[in-house]
């Protein structure tokens, strides 16, 4: 197509174009510039849907575009958890390159240089209109953070996004509320927010001094914690907050709410091209999902929220159908990191689980180094452009920037999005291969090299997280061949020094490429 595009062009001069028919030239193009659509779930793990073989979830919508599409076994997230991941799939970047992008308080500053091109920012120049609906979680505002009264600035406005419609950080994180372009919605100006992630501030109770007020206790791991501050809508959250009472979201509506708006951007933006990321909050915690979910899957508040994950992008792909543009459209599902079940409240997600498998066959989860943190659902519908099947190729969304930028014909300013590798041919199925060679990363200190099948996991400066303290590493560095040991069970590290030692020295020749 892109080249029977290139034909058309030969026999017009592209001036001439331009100056005498604008409207022509967006036909002539549209081949090329197909609307791009991301549903980004969060924590959403390799087995938790219909078409990765969950059973005890009913997921009939997100089945459906992977039936009529392609199907990724070996998508990676670049990281195993949201921040650093998030981070690398805007800007093309491995996180772990940058300081400071771990898992963020949610009043930290912007973590993104916008000197820099990200992905939105390579298709606004591409002539997309580009937006954001969910959850950002990647900064606000200069050093010192956002100003919540006022204009909250720099933010996703400023790295590319023409329209965005946000919650600043996690749902179990304060401020709650939702951002519209540069200011709180429905914020009450003589009720202004106050945010602390260090002393509490207000008098309002905290889940701390007043677990007798929670809907939702907190898990036994962690009781006392992090998740202990003040209590919004039932529910206590890490960091504490005062004011804006009028602008707090109902936990039970997100979902209502942010597919209305990612509705809303598909409807105001369908004469044109565009590009919306979708990041919904399900199903990472605090799961409530809207009453009309509840008790639909066989595996409780957790199961239950991947079902309204499902309702929701049933609700975008038909608002695509209603408008005709499904063959104009490229739609990309996939997930920030891998699953988790206890994730800070007593939602009974353990207790609840029912014998399903949220990372499939694979071995861990959210946090954690092996391929259940980073390998995701992925799938790629382009109704009559992408044809159906499953595709192994070794793909990562730190590779949109790249793959996306040759689809609209855009060169990449030099030094920036320096991991993002082209596999738009993969993700086209024109081909099964993607890259040859990947770095996993856990959100901490710990990396992996992927060649081909062949896994080697570091053993030095080796940080784990809190909440996967229950993972024990080998201490003498881990190899595995996923060819026939998917579920990373035969550590082959010491039968095969030299294959350790060579994906070892080409962990380290990727990590000093850019230094
Ligand atoms: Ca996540």
């Amino acid at each position: 197509m892109r080249i029977q595009h290139r034909n058309k062009l030969t026999s017009f001069t592209l001036s001439s174009l331009l100056l005498a028919q604008p409207a022509s030239l967006s036909a002539a193009t549209a081949p090329q510039r197909p609307n791009i659509v991301i549903i980004l779930a969060d924590d959403l793990g390799f087995g938790d849907t219909g078409c990765y073989g969950a059973t005890k979830i009913p997921t009939p919508n997100i089945d459906r575009l992977g039936r009529q599409g392609l199907r990724f076994t070996d998508a990676h997230s670049p990281s195993a958890t949201c921040t650093p991941s998030r981070y690398a799939m805007l800007t093309g970047q491995y996180p772990w390159r940058k300081a400071g992008t771990g898992i963020l308080p949610g009043n930290a500053p912007l973590i993104i240089d916008p000197q820099h091109a990200t992905l939105p920012s390579i298709l606004k120049k591409a002539g997309y209109q580009t937006g954001i609906v969910g959850k950002w979680h990647l900064g606000l505002g200069d050093k010192g953070g956002p100003d919540w009264n006022g204009e909250i600035k720099p933010g996703p406005l400023e790295v590319g996004f023409d329209y965005a419609f946000f919650q600043p950080s996690t749902s179990d994180r304060v401020p709650c509320v939702y951002i519209e372009n540069h200011h709180v919605a429905n914020l009450d100006p003589h009720d202004p927010i106050e945010v602390s992630y260090g002393n509490p501030i207000g008098d309002e109770p905290t889940g701390k001094d007043h677990p007798e007020l929670l809907k939702m206790g907190l898990s036994r791991e962690h009781n006392g914690s992090g998740h202990a501050g003040t209590i919004i809508d039932g529910i206590s959250r890490i960091g504490y907050m005062t004011g804006g009472h009028a602008a707090r979201w109902k936990d039970g509506d997100k979902a209502d709410v942010l597919t209305g708006k990612a509705v809303d951007f598909i409807k105001q933006n369908k004469d044109r091209p565009f590009f919306l990321e979708f990041a919904t909050h399900d199903p990472h915690v605090p799961r409530v999902p809207n009453a009309r979910f509840v008790g639909k899957s066989g595996c409780g508040a957790r199961g239950d929220a991947i079902v309204q994950f499902d309702w929701c992008v049933g609700q975008i792909v038909s608002t695509l159908e209603t408008l005709n543009l499904s063959s104009n459209t490229m739609v990309i599902l996939s997930s920030d990191n891998g699953p988790v079940l206890d994730d800070g409240y007593a939602d009974r997600a353990e207790e609840d689980v029912n014998g399903h498998t949220p990372a499939g066959p694979l071995r861990g989860g959210k946090y954690v180094i092996y391929e259940g943190g980073t390998r995701v659902p992925f799938l790629v519908s382009w109704p009559g452009r992408v044809s159906p099947g499953v595709s192994d190729a070794l793909v990562c969304l730190v590779d949109f920037s790249a793959s996306f930028a040759a689809l609209t014909g855009q060169k990449i300013p030099a030094g920036d999005a320096p991991d993002s590798v082209n596999v738009l041919s993969a993700l086209l199925g024109e081909t099964r291969n993607g890259r040859d060679k990947l770095v996993e990363h856990d959100g901490g200190q710990t990396l992996a090299f992927r060649d081909g099948l062949w896994k080697y996991i570091e053993t030095d400066k080796r940080f784990r997280l809190a909440l996967e303290s229950q993972v024990r590493y080998s201490p003498v560095g881990e190899l595995y061949n996923l060819s026939h040991d998917l579920g990373e069970t035969n550590n082959l590290n010491v039968a095969q020094p030299g294959t350790s030692k060579k994906l070892s020295m080409e962990l380290d020749a990727v990590r000093k490429s850019l230094q």
